[in-house]
């Protein structure tokens, strides 16, 4: 049994390595440069305790990952304990992490190109990754991916999406939260996550933290707050990540900006995740 997991992981990492590789993986820019660096990768059980944590703490229409398989396949019985789910993280690129760490209010074009272009990019792995798990017999979806999928209000945390892949990383074993929200993962938090649910068995990766927020300085030790003086719009102080800030700011002042400058879309800014001990590492 060990061997057939360890032979499939092996499989499942080889269709997200292969694809990392094309021609796909590109910032659009006319050069051939890729948007992200070498992906990283960690599993969930379907039935690890967190997920429900998560709803209960989130709200009643964040999905567990049984609930968003049975949105793919209603006509199924399926036990939690059947799934699991796929985290990956796709890293920025040194080249654009030092473009962006120059910038103080508006992103770089590289960042703005990795979040319109490398998205694009991220969003066809994701189906690509469920898609050749479901022809090889293993039923599998990306959350992300549903027509379902969407942004609420959680009474907790404001305005909140009903699967979030930052907080499934975080049960995945992959990283912890900062002060700024971004989770902060062995290879920094200048990053995007991935996740696709599918019906197979594998071992789930061990969490080498128990608190959300231990790989922090600024929990850990009452230190850093690097990313505080970062944001150009002070969306974060020490009372943590202001969201309807960066929300406003993201989508009044950058996204046009990018739009105008360099004719790319989406909501870019970002400038917290770089020029900060936790950028491309953990700082603990
Ligand atoms: C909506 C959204 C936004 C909105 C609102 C952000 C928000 N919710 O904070 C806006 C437009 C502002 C935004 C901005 C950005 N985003 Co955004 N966004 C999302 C999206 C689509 C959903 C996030 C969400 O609502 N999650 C659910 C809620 C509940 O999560 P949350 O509020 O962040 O959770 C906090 C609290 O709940 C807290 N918490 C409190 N108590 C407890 C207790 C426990 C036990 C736990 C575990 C947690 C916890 O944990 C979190 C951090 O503090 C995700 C993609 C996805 N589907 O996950 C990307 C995502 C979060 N964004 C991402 C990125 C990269 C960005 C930007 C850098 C933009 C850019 N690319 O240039 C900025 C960064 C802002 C910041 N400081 O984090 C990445 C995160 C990368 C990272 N290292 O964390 C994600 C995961 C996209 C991806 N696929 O990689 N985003
Ligand atoms: S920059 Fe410092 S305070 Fe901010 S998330 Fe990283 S370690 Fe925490
Ligand atoms: S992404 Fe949001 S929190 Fe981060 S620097 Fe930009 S406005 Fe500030």
């Amino acid at each position: 049994m060990a061997v057939d997991q360890a032979q499939n992981k092996n499989w499942i990492e080889t269709i997200i390595r292969d694809f990392c590789a094309s021609s796909a993986n590109s910032l659009e820019n006319g050069t051939c440069e890729p948007a992200w660096d070498a992906p990283q990768f960690a599993y969930a059980r379907g039935d690890d305790l967190l997920f429900d944590q998560l709803k209960n703490d989130i709200g009643e229409f964040y999905w567990t990952p049984a609930e968003a398989y049975l949105l793919a396949y209603p006509d199924e019985e399926i036990a939690p304990s059947s799934l699991a789910v796929i985290c990956y993280i796709l890293p920025q690129t040194k080249a654009t992490r030092v473009d962006q760490a120059i910038e103080t209010e508006f992103p770089a074009e590289r960042w703005a190109r990795s979040r319109f272009h490398g998205e694009e990019f991220n969003c066809a792995l994701r189906l690509h990754l469920a898609e050749r798990l479901t022809q090889a017999g293993y039923p599998a979806l990306a959350p992300e991916r549903l027509p379902g999928f969407d942004y609420r209000q959680s009474e907790r945390f404001g305005i909140a999406s009903n699967w979030s892949e930052r907080h499934t990383a975080w049960v995945a074993g992959l990283g912890t939260f900062g002060l700024s929200d971004g989770l902060i993962t062995r290879v920094g938090k200048a990053v995007r996550f991935g996740s696709v649910v599918v019906k197979m068995n594998l071992a789930a990766t061990p969490r080498s933290y128990e608190g959300h927020q231990d790989w922090c300085l600024w929990y850990a030790k009452g230190s850093c707050g690097a990313c505080m003086k970062r944001c150009p719009v002070d969306a974060i102080t020490d009372e943590g990540h202001d969201k309807p800030k960066c929300f406003d700011y993201i989508r009044n002042v950058t996204t046009p900006y990018v739009r105008d400058h360099y004719g790319t879309g989406a909501t870019p800014c970002g400038l917290c995740q770089v020029k900060i001990p936790c950028e491309s590492r953990s700082p603990l």
